[in-house]
């Protein structure tokens, strides 16, 4: 069994390829949660459900979230009265959030309805939540303390990231299902998702980490940075802002010490030496992934790479 940690657009790229990859179940994606909210008294997990919508082979080839085809008449008739619109979700996204709520309310955890959901998909992997708690991402801005969607749709990412927060994550538990299925990985791929808001909430939860440690497996990271840019969102932005150098030198650094291996784009190849200096062997490839070719063609290399890897990274067996 593969375990991909993953946040949203890019996460879910990855994680379509890898389930291409890999036998019918084999793949069992942790996605994060730190970005879910509420909206008109529904709860909505952008994340999951964009892993969730691309794993089911329906999610919005433009965007890369939301449903593709999907219609906004919900939410124009919310605008006729008076509310701004400013969280485009289309009509058939928002059964998917009415439902969700629903069972929530019924005291179903998050993890069981999105088992369920995907389930109805026809999905053959697995989508678990980093945790059944609440946990949600608080952006520091000169502007004060943002709502994670507030600052990333509502004001598109325009203030400068002054400091990130996980509220909640302190006394969150590490859904039991993900700390046991990287325990039995054959490999972990953390996927070229936002290091800072997507996969740092999931290494935060207490317990992932140490499992990342403790795996037999090897630890491969693939940098979401190509030649000093993000592949989309303001990871860039964010890493500069924060003082982290903005390169995937910069992400192998966030990554030191929990992975083996990380994949770098062929742009990028000069930085080889410097990384293989922080303790990780590289792979040098293709890494931007458009259709369901790419998404499959990395998959195949990431898995190949790492099964070249012996975990040395510190902790591992
Ligand atoms: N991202 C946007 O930039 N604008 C939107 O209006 C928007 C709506 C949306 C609706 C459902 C959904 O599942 C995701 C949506 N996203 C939207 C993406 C989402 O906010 C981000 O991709 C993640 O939270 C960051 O990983």
């Amino acid at each position: 069994m593969i375990v991909a940690l993953a946040g949203g657009v890019g996460g879910a790229k990855m994680a379509q390829g890898l389930q291409q990859a890999l036998p019918s179940g084999d793949l069992t994606v942790v996605v994060n949660t730190a970005d879910d909210f509420a909206l008109y008294g529904l709860h909505i997990s952008p994340d999951l459900d964009t892993v969730m919508y691309t794993l089911a082979g329906i999610a919005d080839p433009v965007n890369g979230w939301g449903v593709a085809g999907d219609t906004r008449q919900t939410l124009d008739a919310i605008a006729r009265y008076g509310r701004d619109p400013w969280f485009l979700l289309g009509d058939q996204d928002f059964a998917t959030h009415i439902l969700r709520t629903e069972r929530l309310r019924e005291g179903a955890p998050l993890s069981a309805v999105t088992a369920e959901l995907a389930s109805a998909l026809g999905i053959p992997s697995r989508i678990v939540p980093m945790t059944d708690d609440q946990v949600a991402t608080k952006i520091e801005t000169p502007a004060g303390r943002l709502d994670f969607q507030d600052y990333f749709v509502g004001r598109r990412q325009s203030d400068d990231v002054l400091g990130v927060a996980f509220a909640g994550i302190d006394t969150a538990r590490a859904h039991p299902v993900a700390l046991a299925a990287i325990a039995e990985a054959e490999a972990v791929v953390i996927a070229p998702s936002n290091p800072i808001v997507s996969i740092g909430p999931i290494l935060g939860t207490p317990g992932v980490r140490e499992a990342l440690a403790a795996a037999a497996a090897p630890v491969v990271a693939v940098s979401p940075i190509v030649g000093g840019k993000a592949l989309k969102g303001p990871a860039a932005k964010m890493l500069e802002t924060l003082g982290h150098e903005v390169s995937a030198l910069g992400v192998a650094r966030l990554y030191e010490g929990l992975v083996d291996g990380l994949v770098i784009d062929e742009i990028d190849r000069n930085l080889a030496p410097e990384i293989a200096a922080c303790g990780q062997r590289v792979l040098v490839t293709g890494t931007v992934m458009g259709d369901g070719e790419d998404r499959r063609r990395l998959a195949d290399e990431v898995l190949d790479f790492a099964a070249t890897l012996t975990p040395e990274r510190a902790g591992a067996r």
